[in-house]
């Protein structure tokens, strides 16, 4: 890459090309739009969470979400999936293949809260699925579990209406606890994780899912159902 007050050029294997400072502006404009929309979908995939979340507080009493988060990916994290997917570098292939790069997570105190929010959001009208990924009844080989929509929500802008694509997690805190230490794990070891830790972590996946089975059935005893009756309190 050589960059010269006029211009910048770029060589990759398919050749050299040169971009001028007006065409640079544009490039720069043009991606802040893309992640700008992403931000926009993922607040109204929050602003959804929300709304269930406040209207189970009031009239059930019950709160079935322990905490929400939420990420724009970062340009770098995008184009390192775009190299390993092996996807076009253009905006519209990045769009129809990268389908996180907007992301909400809703982590739930019990499994059966994951799958009722998953149903409640999905089940709206302004949402269309693009796909599900259930990986807490099929968990990943190295015991990574959760449950993932990949939806597309409305967007309306000043230019009109734009369909956006989010990936929703749901997920109980233990099965989160699981993820956030493999993920360190992963990127201590940059991928390349000993045989002995990655036995171990499949192994505390196991102890993971034995104590959400354990506390719904605790929680079930002392309330019923969670979330089942208008007068339900959480443990
Ligand atoms: P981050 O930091 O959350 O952005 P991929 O698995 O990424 O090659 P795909 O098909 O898009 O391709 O994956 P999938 O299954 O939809 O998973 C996307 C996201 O799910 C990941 O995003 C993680 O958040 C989470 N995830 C999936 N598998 C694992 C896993 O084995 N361990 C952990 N801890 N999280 C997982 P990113 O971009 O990897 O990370």
């Amino acid at each position: 890459m050589r960059a010269t007050p006029e211009s910048l050029t770029v060589t990759t294997g398919a050749g050299a090309a040169t971009f001028s400072p007006e065409q640079l502006r544009a490039m720069r404009d043009e991606f802040q739009r893309f992640l700008m929309e992403y931000g926009f979908g993922m607040r109204e995939v929050e602003t959804k969470i929300g709304i269930l979340r406040d209207e189970f507080q009031t009239m059930h009493d019950y709160n079935p979400i322990e905490h929400v988060s939420s990420r724009v990916k970062s340009a770098d994290s995008i184009v390192e999936k775009v190299v390993r997917k092996g996807v076009e570098p253009d905006l519209d292939s990045i769009r129809r293949h990268i389908t996180d790069i907007a992301g909400v997570r809703v982590t739930c105190s019990f499994v059966k809260d994951a799958y009722r929010l998953f149903d409640l959001l999905t089940q709206q009208d302004d949402i269309t699925v693009l796909e599900v990924k259930d990986y807490i009844a099929h968990p990943k080989a190295n015991g990574y579990k959760s449950l993932h929509a990949i939806v597309q929500i409305p967007v309306f802008l000043s230019s009109g209406r734009v369909e956006v694509t989010v990936e929703v997690q749901f997920r109980t805190i233990a099965m989160d606890f699981w993820a956030s230490l493999e993920h360190k794990i992963y990127y201590k070891y940059d991928g390349d994780v000993p045989a002995g830790l990655l036995a171990e972590l499949t192994d505390a996946a196991g102890t993971a899912a034995e104590l959400d089975a354990r506390m719904e059935r605790l929680h079930r005893e002392l309330h019923g159902e969670p979330g089942a009756s208008p007068r339900l309190t959480a443990v």
